[in-house]
């Protein structure tokens, strides 16, 4: 339901300002390189794909594009690290590869701890928080399971998730539900009473 729909936003961005970037990531992206390379083919109204973690690729391609001041063809001259794309020119899809994963994922910023969200809260954001990323077990039907990318449980530290938290619960609304993205959820945030703070906060 949702996929046709980011392709139409992204063709329709495009049809207004054809020189806009767009970018696209998330799971629901092919694993092989073939299929991979008619998806972008197919979707030229996506310039750049994302795949696996987000993060590190996205900053790359930040970059690349101030290097080249925005400029779409000359973005896509070169591998980035991390990001996918197709050149017209080469007639092909040029893979930035599959970087590591993040281990230590304190070095990514909260968007609530650096106040990003404040304005959000006041309509009613249902926030959503993360403690950790991948699973360890091999569920075959799963986009987790199967294969090793994920297989390492990597988690953000209790301190963080703590503060985010404390945050959260200082902002939300009483009728607002909070999220929390963990395959495995709080599997190795030991020594912490999770659910103490969770009632403490529903009850303030
Ligand atoms: C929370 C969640 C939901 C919630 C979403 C609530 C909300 N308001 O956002 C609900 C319950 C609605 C939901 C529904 C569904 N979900 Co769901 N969901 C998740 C879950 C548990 C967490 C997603 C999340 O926010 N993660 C936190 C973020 C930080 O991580 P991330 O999503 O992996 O994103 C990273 C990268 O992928 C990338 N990235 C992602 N998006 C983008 C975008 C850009 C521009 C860039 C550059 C990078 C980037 O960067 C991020 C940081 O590294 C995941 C499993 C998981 N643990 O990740 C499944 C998951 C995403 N869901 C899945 C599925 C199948 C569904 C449903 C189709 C189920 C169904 N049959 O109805 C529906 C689809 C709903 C829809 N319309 O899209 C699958 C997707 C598999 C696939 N191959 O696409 C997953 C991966 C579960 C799984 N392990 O298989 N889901
Ligand atoms: S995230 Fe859940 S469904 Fe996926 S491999 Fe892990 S245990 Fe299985």
């Amino acid at each position: 339901m949702t996929a046709p729909l980011r392709h139409y936003f992204s063709e329709y961005a495009k049809s207004l300002y054809p020189d806009v970037v767009t970018v696209m990531g998330g799971p629901n992206f092919p694993k092989d390189n073939i299929k991979q390379q008619a998806f972008l083919k197919n979707h030229l109204g996506i310039d750049f794909y994302i795949f696996e973690e987000g993060e590190v690729g996205f900053v790359n391609l930040i970059n690349k594009c101030i290097d080249t001041n925005l400029s779409i063809y000359d973005c896509k001259i070169g591998v980035i690290p991390g990001v996918l794309y197709y050149s017209s020119i080469l007639n092909s899809m040029v893979h930035g590869g599959v970087l590591e994963r993040i281990k230590d994922l304190d070095i990514i910023p909260s968007p609530y701890l650096t106040n990003i969200m404040d304005k959000f809260f006041d309509k009613n954001l249902n926030p959503t928080i993360q403690t950790n990323r991948g699973c360890p077990f091999g569920c075959t039907f799963c986009h987790e399971g199967d294969r090793d990318y994920f297989k390492k449980v990597n988690s953000f530290s209790t301190q963080r998730v703590v503060d985010e938290l404390d945050y959260i619960g200082g902002k939300i609304k009483r009728e607002s539900v909070l999220g929390i993205t963990d395959s495995n959820f709080l599997e190795l945030l030991s020594g912490f009473n999770f659910e103490k703070m969770l009632v403490d906060m529903i009850s303030h």
